[in-house]
C-alpha cells in the first residue's frame, strides 16, 4: 500500500515536470537558453538562475557599441541588480568577451578580468582570476 503511494506520487512529479519543460521559452524562467550572437549573464553558477541579456553586447542588436561601463545600469529578469552579482556567463558572439572586476573595465583602478572566448561557457571564481559576484563591466576588444 505504501510502496503504490510512493510511485504514484513520483509519477505525479514526473508530469509536473514535463509540463514544466514545456513552456520554458520565457528568459524569466531558469535554465535560458541564450541565442546565437548574444552574450548572457546568469545570476547563479552553471548558467542557472535570472538571466541578463545586454543589448550593448550583442552584435545582431543596432545597439550594439560592444561595451556595457557599468553593471549598475543593467538587472536581470528578476530585477536583480547586475553589479557584483554575476556568477556565469555563455558568450555565443564570435569574438571575446573581457569581463572586469571594477566600472569602466578597470580603466581607473586596478582589478582582476576574465577573457570569455567566443562560444565559451565560464563560471567565476577560479584562482587567481575575477571572483563570483564580483563583475562590474564588460566589453569586446581586441
Ligand atoms: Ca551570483
Amino acid at each position: 500500500m505504501k510502496l503504490r503511494t510512493v510511485l504514484r506520487s513520483a509519477a505525479a512529479a514526473a508530469v509536473v515536470l514535463g509540463g514544466s519543460l514545456a513552456v520554458t521559452s520565457s528568459p524569466a524562467q531558469a535554465a535560458w537558453t541564450c541565442q546565437a550572437g548574444y552574450v548572457c549573464f546568469y545570476e547563479n553558477a552553471n548558467l542557472t538562475g535570472s538571466v541578463a541579456v545586454l543589448p550593448e553586447l550583442s552584435m545582431s542588436s543596432p545597439s550594439w557599441p560592444g561595451q556595457a561601463a557599468d553593471f549598475r545600469n543593467y538587472s536581470y529578469y528578476n530585477g536583480h541588480n547586475l553589479n557584483d552579482s554575476v556568477s556565469s556567463v555563455i558568450n555565443r558572439t564570435n569574438r571575446t568577451l573581457w569581463v572586469y572586476e571594477h566600472g569602466n573595465f578597470n580603466q581607473s583602478k586596478r582589478g582582476r578580468y576574465n577573457g570569455i572566448g567566443a562560444g565559451q561557457a565560464f563560471n567565476f571564481g577560479h584562482d587567481e582570476e575575477l571572483q563570483d559576484n564580483r563583475a562590474s563591466s564588460a566589453r569586446f576588444y581586441e
